[in-house]
């Protein structure tokens, strides 16, 4: 596939400022007229060229009369204009059930539904399917009404109405251009939950959720988190709603979550549907970050859009900050920093280490659906997030301000992104800039030490080699600092140290001893830290940081460090004892600590993820580093078993509500079991099957289903069974509980979690056709390292055969699980040897997608 390159960016040729569409709807074949008025550019010279994709031009008019001047080039349709302006009319005709790739026009559950972006138009209609060639938009519909008694598209209602054959229609108006990735239509038989949110100039804004007949009640958790957005997004960023109505369409086959659509959000069921009895607190909070998410695109998105693809992360890093910092206002903002640093680390971490690695704003790709990655969302919300360390939040305001204001109804750039910051909040960013050129996690080493009443902070520096950039040049690593007393456990005041050399020194006066060393603090840099200090310094942080995410990480370094060590062998006996009791005694601490609420306390007695402590090492061994981390965890269960059993009895007595403190004990109660299950799974059985038992919502009900599941002991198997089957049976049809049922058993601790997932694989329920089902097996089973990493590859042909049964079907889907397997370089030799194999055996297959091809040939590489 040929490869598209950044510097390669030319303006398009001819703009399109208005389209009409009028769609005659079916399920097996809908005829789209489109009406595109279209407009030369200055000095253009150019024939029209309009993308297609898997369709072909029924006929073409120009100005109203047959046109016969166009040929295809290769999927473009490209007709030869003599003037500057004229109407181009085009006819299509598309089989949305046979769309299984869920990109244009297609079917999900007898409804009709569009995805866009990033090119999906071009497989609805022929046009210049860029997201610079912004258009104002009329649509018309018409089509069954048992059928598709609903019909939706962007913008505001026109009119509508209905003929005698049992047929109706309606027309939809978008007064705002905006670029195709952003068109959506929706016909289907759907109901509505509906509220309103009146703006603050005083605009009424009627809110909409559609969903399946029997879902409507469950979509208040959704519209509470529309409503707070609309209110969070005046009040924060000075962004008001800018149409009469918002709609949004949940959809049970998508390949993403969700979709900013302009108007008309359509989203992935599993980030609408909640109830207590269906969905877990983890539910919950996705359903209000992803709503939030789409929403903030209105303005981070819609009203100011992008250039170009490469530009993407203006609008994904940006809006993931935004409904990062949305989610903390709602909930506990050190909990939502903790948690996104974990998802970053085992998401983003490992991409920037691997193959696959590039800037958050690319230089080229072959597909572009590759780089919806979480480098271009979740590492470029950490960039612009530093922005914010550098500005503080008035002058970042100011800067976004300028943002707004300055590109409001353009296509934009990450370059304008930044220039806007800069000129408005009052920051030089030249060398910040880096961020968006250089790929790789940079790796900050730091020593502190102290002569005469002075310590002394050197910083260094260093940006990994990645595919294509093997020279880096150094960051800019803002790094807040506090250096702890250790006769006080007090510090005199956080400090913001900005790195921007390969290596510095701060001076710090006033200390006639040693500090203890607090850096990075809230995780103010996206970066690795090496601190060269001892262990009971993490000790001491763990117990005395005042920086949450701090005292979570020295925590989190504590057990990786004893970890690394362990599975490197190079462990002493003395040394293992240890390193094993200090962490027992900083787990005892937060135990007991009543200064915490049980939110926090959940994070600080999380373990490190097998994934991250791999990271650490240059080969990993993942079933060392799986045997180590497994052993730490029933140590643990056993040297504190009496606290766990006190603790799963207190939080079991929390009665069910959304409440921090109830929410916070669900988190604890399950955790309790998991350490159990490592230590005495006898009695972690006896409580699991008791908590799923009396469960009256799902969070305690799929943890103690999630703990059954992964105990091994055959005195444990008719529980364990027994349990799955009552979840299946009490569920059934249910597709998104279902779903989980799936994803428990794929990613179990569960010795043969091989075997059940070849059986599920089998069940009758399972289908390769709807995405939330085949990453719910699947991705689950790639996530489980245990099951993932069997030493005869067997986890890894799994994974291979998947990616050719799916690629056919859904490529995009399918690309999405090669990153597993293109791990290989970092793990050990038999292992790297057999992933290798897999991705030969697919590359070697006939007719791969563009999407899976890209992924497994830089995989390769
Ligand atoms: N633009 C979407 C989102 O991230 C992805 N399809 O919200
Ligand atoms: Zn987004």
């Amino acid at each position: 596939a040929p490869v598209i390159k950044r510097a390669d960016y030319r303006p398009p040729e001819w703009q399109v400022p208005e389209i009409a569409l009028d769609f005659a709807l079916s399920l097996t074949a809908t005829r789209v007229r489109a009406d595109l008025k279209v407009v030369r550019s200055d000095a253009a010279s150019g024939p029209l060229r309009l993308d297609g994709d898997g369709i072909t031009p029924g006929s073409v008019l120009v100005d109203g009369a047959a046109h016969n001047d166009w040929r295809m080039d290769d999927s473009q349709l490209v007709i030869d204009l003599p003037g500057n302006r004229h109407t181009v009319t085009i006819e299509t005709e598309i089989d949305p059930t046979a769309n299984t790739q869920l990109s244009g026009l297609y079917a999900s559950n007898g409804m009709l539904c569009t995805q866009c972006e990033a090119e999906g138009f071009r497989r609805i209609t022929f046009f210049p399917d860029r997201p610079d060639v912004l258009s104002v938009y009329s649509v018309r519909m018409a089509g069954d009404k048992a059928a598709f008694p609903v019909l939706l598209s962007n913008g505001n209602p026109v009119a509508s109405g209905e003929h005698s054959d049992g047929t109706h229609w309606a027309e939809w108006h978008d007064p705002w251009p905006k670029p195709s990735y952003l068109f959506a239509l929706v016909a289907g038989d759907l109901v509505a939950s509906r509220d309103t949110f009146t703006t603050r100039s005083g605009r009424k804004v009627d809110l909409a959720i559609y969903v399946r007949a029997g879902d409507e009640t469950r979509t208040g958790h959704a519209m509470k988190a529309l409503i707070d957005s609309m209110r969070w997004d005046e009040e924060v960023y000075g962004r008001e709603y800018d149409l009469d109505l918002f709609n949004i369409v949940a959809v049970a086959d998508f390949n993403a979550g969700a979709m900013e659509n302009k108007g008309l959000n359509v989203f992935n069921t599993r980030y609408i549907l909640a109830d207590p009895e269906t969905a877990t607190d983890g539910d919950y909070d996705a359903i209000e970050g992803v709503v939030a998410h789409e929403y903030f695109h209105n303005w981070s998105g819609n009203r100011v859009t992008c250039r170009d693809w490469f530009q993407l992360s203006l609008k994904e890093g940006f809006t993931v900050l935004r409904d990062q910092q949305f989610s903390a206002d709602m909930g506990s903002a050190p909990v939502k920093r903790i948690e996104d640093v974990r998802i970053l680390r085992a998401a983003q971490f490992p991409e920037d280490s691997g193959p696959l690695a590039h800037p958050i704003r690319p230089d080229a790709y072959q597909e572009i659906s590759n780089f919806y990655t979480a480098t271009v969302y979740n590492k470029g919300a950490e960039v612009i997030r530093m922005m914010t360390v550098l500005a503080g939040p008035e002058r970042f305001r100011a800067g976004t301000d300028l943002y707004f204001d300055r590109h409001d109804g353009e296509a934009a750039t990450c370059e304008d992104f930044v220039k806007a910051i800069e000129d408005g909040a009052g920051l030089d960013l030249k060398q910040f800039r880096r961020w968006y050129e250089q790929a790789g996690t940079p790796r900050v080493t730091a020593t502190l030490t102290q002569a005469g009443d002075t310590a002394t902070l050197t910083l260094s520096q260093t940006v990994p080699a990645t595919p294509g950039q093997p020279d880096k040049q150094p960051m800019v690593i803002p790094l807040r600092t506090a250096l702890f007393d250790r006769d006080t456990g007090k510090h005199a005041g956080e400090q913001l140290l900005v790195l921007t050399e390969a290596e510095q020194s701060f001076a710090f006066p006033g200390f006639t001893a040693l500090p203890v060393l607090s850096i990075n603090r809230g995780f103010s840099a996206p970066v690795a830290i090496d601190m060269a200090v001892a262990t009971a310094d993490l000790v001491f942080l763990a117990a005395h940081d005042d920086d949450p995410f701090a005292r979570y990480e020295a925590m989190q370094q504590l057990m990786v460090r004893h970890l690394v060590a362990a599975v490197s062998g190079e462990l002493t006996e003395a040394a293992r004892a240890e390193g094993l009791a200090a962490i027992r005694d900083v787990y005892a601490a937060v135990l007991a600590d009543g200064a915490l609420d049980d939110l926090m306390r959940g994070e600080l007695l999380i373990l490190p993820g097998e994934g991250y402590i791999a990271e650490q090492i240059a080969q990993a061994d993942p079933s060392s580093i799986h045997a180590e981390r497994e052993a730490l965890k029933r140590w643990l269960g056993s040297e504190l078993a009496a606290q766990w059993h006190a603790l799963h009895d207190r939080c079991t007595a929390v009665p069910y509500s959304l409440e921090a403190a109830a929410r916070g004990a669900r988190k604890l109660k399950t955790q309790a079991l998991v350490y159990l299950a490592a230590s005495d799974p006898a009695e972690a059985a006896r409580r699991a099957k008791a908590q799923y038992d009396s469960a009256d919502n799902m969070t305690d009900r799929q943890g103690a289903l999630m703990v059954l599941a992964g105990i091994g002991a055959a005195e444990c198997d008719e529980a364990r069974c027994a349990a799955l089957a009552d979840f299946h049976a009490r569920f059934a049809g249910n597709a998104l509980v279902i779903d989980k049922w799936f994803s428990i058993q794929a990613g179990a601790l569960h010795p043969d979690t091989l075997k059940h997932v070849t059986a599920l694989a089998d069940h009758p329920d399972f289908t390769m056709t709807n995405p939330n089902r085949v990453r719910a097996l699947y991705m689950a089973f790639a996530a489980n390292p245990q099951a993932f990493h069997a030493a005869d590859g067997a986890g890894y042909r799994m994974i291979a055969d998947l990616i050719l049964r799916l690629d056919p079907i859904n490529g995009n889907v399918a690309a999405r699980f090669v990153p597993p397997l293109g791990r290989w370089r970092r793990i050990e030799p038999t292992r790297a040897a057999l992933m290798r194999a897999e991705l030969e055996r697919i590359a070697a297959a006939p007719g791969l997608s563009r999407d899976v091809s890209e992924q497994v040939s830089k995989s390769l590489n």
